[in-house]
């Protein structure tokens, strides 16, 4: 059961849906290799079950939204992650938040995507 429902902000400012996940694995951000444009690099721990990047952010942003804020949007592919720390992504400037397994971008969305333990998923603020 779904005790509370948050929205973001949707393609044309339409307000949508964030659905909270049962049981998400745990993840702890890591800043300090933030450079000018962010660097968060997530570490994602206790994975098990089937849980992806995404509930674990969600969960670690619950935990500490002073320390790890993110937005998302749903597009046809699922939910793509729109801004971390207040660094939003700009269709205008061109530039994305790409995630990386170590230095290889993941295949998949956040949503679909299964760290595997001990892994350090990069969350990189760069150009496309
Ligand atoms: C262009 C593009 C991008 C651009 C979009 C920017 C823009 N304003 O155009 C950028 C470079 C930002 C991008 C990023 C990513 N992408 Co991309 N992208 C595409 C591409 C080539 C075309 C999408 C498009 O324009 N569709 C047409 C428009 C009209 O439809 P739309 O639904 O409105 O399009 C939006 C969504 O597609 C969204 N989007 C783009 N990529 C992704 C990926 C995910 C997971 C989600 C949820 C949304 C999303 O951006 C589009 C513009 O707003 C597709 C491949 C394809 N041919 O479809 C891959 C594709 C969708 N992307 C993919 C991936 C994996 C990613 C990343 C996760 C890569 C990474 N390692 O970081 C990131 C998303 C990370 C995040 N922040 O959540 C995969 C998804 C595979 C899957 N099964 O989930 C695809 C299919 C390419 C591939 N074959 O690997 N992408």
């Amino acid at each position: 059961m779904v005790d509370q429902v948050t929205c973001s902000k949707g393609v044309n400012n339409r307000l949508v849906p964030v659905l909270p996940t049962a049981d998400p694995g745990e993840i702890t951000v890591d800043y300090t290799k933030r450079h000018a444009a962010g660097l968060p690099v997530l570490h994602p721990l206790n994975y098990s079950g089937g849980t992806t990047l995404l509930p674990a952010m969600r969960r670690a942003q619950e935990k500490q939204p002073e320390y790890f804020k993110f937005t998302e949007i749903i597009t046809s592919w699922g939910p793509f992650i729109t801004s971390i720390a207040g660094i939003e992504a700009s269709n205008t400037a061109r530039t994305y938040w790409q995630f990386l397994n170590g230095t290889l971008p993941i295949p998949v969305g956040v949503a679909e995507y299964q760290p595997s333990d001990g892994e350090h998923v990069v969350a990189k603020f760069t150009m496309y």
